[in-house]
């Protein structure tokens, strides 16, 4: 049993969803823990982890993600949830206004802890487009604005499971289960 360690339901959902079928059980915490603020996600967690680990027994995951939007020299990324919070996936639709130039990719960084040992860190992205509106209403945060290459639909028009298929998330937690699958031996 692996503790996730998030505020976020929607994380949790995918994840347990990706990862109960092979046999990987996660239990939800939902606690924040404060953002450092850092120029890159893996910085955050690293920070994160150290006082996570002072509180959960065993093993824990947390995920830390972020959208950035190359029109926008990278941002939100690291403050993609300021962002959420006060301009929403409509405001940031609306920095881009007039702009062709929409690529854009969400990255997660998961870290594996457990106290005393060193962390292990795993890494998935998606590359899209920033939609010229929200649509859909499926997943949570960005995913309105978001299409990943490939699709025509945005994250919020797909079901968890067409998202899992290609999600930065997913890339995440299949590295995630390729190590504790080689760990098990
Ligand atoms: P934690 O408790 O796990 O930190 P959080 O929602 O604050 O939950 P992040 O800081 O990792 O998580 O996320 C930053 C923002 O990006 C936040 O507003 C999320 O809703 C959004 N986000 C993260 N992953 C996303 C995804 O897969 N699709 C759409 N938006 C996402």
């Amino acid at each position: 049993m692996i503790t996730f360690v998030t505020t976020n339901p929607g994380k949790f959902r995918e994840v347990s969803a990706k990862l109960a079928p092979l046999g990987i059980r996660l239990a939800r915490r939902d606690r924040a823990y404060p953002e450092l603020q850092a120029d890159r996600l893996e910085d955050v967690v690293r920070f994160a982890a150290g006082l996570v680990a002072k509180e959960v027994r065993g093993e824990f995951l947390i995920d830390d993600s972020g959208l950035f939007v190359e029109a926008l020299g990278g941002f939100p990324g690291v403050y993609s949830s300021y962002v959420y919070r006060t301009l929403g996936p409509a405001g940031l639709v609306r920095l881009l206004q007039g702009r062709r130039e929409r690529a854009a990719r969400f990255e997660t960084v998961f870290l594996l802890g457990n106290r005393g040992r060193p962390p292990r860190v795993f890494r998935g992205e998606c590359e899209g487009t920033i939609a010229r509106i929200p649509r859909g209403h499926g997943g949570f945060g960005f995913d309105p604005i978001f299409v990943p290459t490939g699709a025509r639909r945005t994250f919020g028009e797909m079901s968890l499971r067409e998202k899992n298929a290609i999600s930065h998330r997913a890339r995440a937690a299949e590295a995630l289960a390729h190590h504790l699958r080689r760990r098990r031996g």
